[in-house]
């Protein structure tokens, strides 16, 4: 094996196969990032068996011994922030301080869970029987399986992993197939930190073949997936079928409401900062701006002028502010959704072209469109890609409603200077998480995430949330004779 080669950790023990996936840099094809093992279905069930072998003692551990690795591992995380920072934009496209900065969201979210540990709190209640006692615990929902998405490459698993060790769970961890280099280097922290074999499992590769496997295992009690609409549809009817307990964040295709009494240029950054920025590869982006009469025009020039400016480049340049499009297929399906919104009549100003750098790479200006209406099948549909629609309203309920007009429901914000209309808007918006003067991407990592409709499924993930997935509730009476 040649240090290119990275294996699957299964049972305490790096285990290579013969099917490598080419993990390249989307910047610049020519960087070959690594070779990475994709398990085989052998291999996967060996590392469902192997958690739940770990499982009875990893359960029974001290919350104490529990806490020390979570923080050994966010300790690391921090210390090599830059290194694997440098890593996530290598593989992902996301410049180099979004890379950074991600790496520093995973050792943070690493070092919230190791305190979570000390704190699995029960219910002590009277029961209605004179004499009896009622307690309630929150026990390990047992092996899970963790499934998440290339476009956060390290903050999701960080997000799923770090709480499922803290509440006593063994791991079967599945990181994407596009971008395992991350998943990889977190797997390979996690070997040393401590953790008995079998407690933490990698197996890398194909949803078709490692994540079906995960879905249809009885002895995985619980999923958490964070990905497409339609992968997800599979997996929950899967899991669900075996009565398995199931999370799921999917797409997003947020609205964010601009009010004729805005702040003007806090509404542009709001409107660029949460779209195009991250290449459009976020499922909270504000792709839909929705904005009444007064400001509409002061707006769309305002947007257009600001990605006009924006770099697109390599991730490790510096002076970059847009890394490139994940991969090939990705940039297909950007350019498809570029030429319908161009034949449904949205007024395109700028962007949506492919652009030569001077190493080969899958780079795209972004494209603002203004003019668009809310049955247009570009901003019905999600993108994941930097492409950002403009509509108007008339008013302010005309906006509310257009925004509440999505069969997703992740996150919505307003642009407002008004108290009576951001706290409507907090009231009345159908989403999970809501913004006010605030881009709708971009999240703190102590406090519930997750949306309504078909955007997620299941119990809130991070902050304290994380307890209703990964425990299981038992209701205990005793009788002390
Ligand atoms: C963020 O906006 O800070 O895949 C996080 C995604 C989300 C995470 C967004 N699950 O884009």
């Amino acid at each position: 094996m040649t240090s290119m080669e990275k294996s699957n950790y299964v049972a305490g023990e790096w285990v290579g196969s013969g099917d490598l996936s080419e993990n390249r840099n989307p910047s610049d094809l020519d960087d070959l990032v690594g070779l990475y093992a994709r398990a085989s279905a052998q291999q996967t069930h060996d590392a469902i068996a192997a958690a739940k072998s770990a499982l009875p003692a990893w359960s029974a551990a001290s919350p104490q011994s529990r806490a020390e690795i979570l923080e050994r591992v966010g300790v690391e995380l921090l210390a090599r922030r830059e290194e694997l920072g440098a890593l996530l934009s290598r593989e992902e496209g996301k410049i180099i301080s979004e890379g950074i900065g991600e790496v520093t969201r995973a050792a943070q979210l690493f070092k919230f869970y190791a305190q979570e540990a000390l704190r699995v709190e029960g219910l002590a209640i009277a029961s209605i029987r004179p004499g009896v006692r009622v307690e309630v615990r929150n026990e390990p929902v047992g092996v899970v399986g963790l499934i998440t998405p290339w476009n956060f490459p390290i903050a999701i698993p960080a997000w799923k992993i770090a709480p499922a060790l803290a509440f006593g769970n063994t791991v079967v961890f599945k990181p994407a197939d596009l971008t395992p280099a991350c998943g990889w280097a977190l797997a390979e922290i996690l070997s040393r930190s401590g953790l008995p074999a079998g407690v933490f499992n990698l197996v890398m590769g194909r949803g078709s073949v490692v994540g079906d496997i995960i879905a249809r295992s009885s002895d995985v009690n619980a999923v958490s997936f964070t990905g497409s609409e339609a992968t997800g549809r599979g997996i929950r009817t899967l899991v669900a079928e075996r009565g398995g307990k199931i999370q799921q964040e999917m797409g997003g295709k947020s609205p964010l409401v601009v009010l004729d009494d805005a702040n003007l240029e806090n509404a542009v950054d709001c409107a660029i900062g949460g779209s195009v920025i991250s290449t459009g590869q976020r499922c909270t982006s504000n792709t839909r701006i929705i904005a009444t009469p007064g400001i509409y025009d002061a707006l769309v020039e305002g947007m257009a002028a600001r990605a006009r400016k924006l770099v697109v480049g390599n991730a490790l340049d510096p002076a970059s502010q847009i890394g490139p499009v994940v991969d090939e297929r990705q940039l297909s399906v950007n350019l498809r959704y570029i030429g319908i919104a161009d034949g449904e009549g949205a007024r395109r100003l700028c962007g949506g072209d492919v652009l030569d750098r001077p190493q080969r790479g899958f780079y795209l200006s972004p494209a603002v469109y203004a003019d668009c209406t809310n049955d247009m099948v570009h901003v019905r549909e999600e993108i994941f890609g930097p492409v950002v629609s403009v509509l108007k309203a008339a008013d302010y309920e005309e906006a509310l409603a257009i925004a509440n007009d999505s069969d997703l429901g992740l996150s919505s914000g307003i642009c407002t200077t008004s108290l009576k209309h951001a706290e409507d808007f907090k009231t009345r918006s159908t989403s999970g998480m809501v913004f006010v003067n605030l881009p709708t991407a971009g999240v703190d990592y102590h406090v519930p995430f997750g949306g309504r409709k078909a955007s997620s499924y299941g119990p809130r993930e991070q902050g304290r949330a994380a307890r209703e997935f990964f425990t299981t509730s038992k209701t205990a009476y005793t009788n002390p004779l």
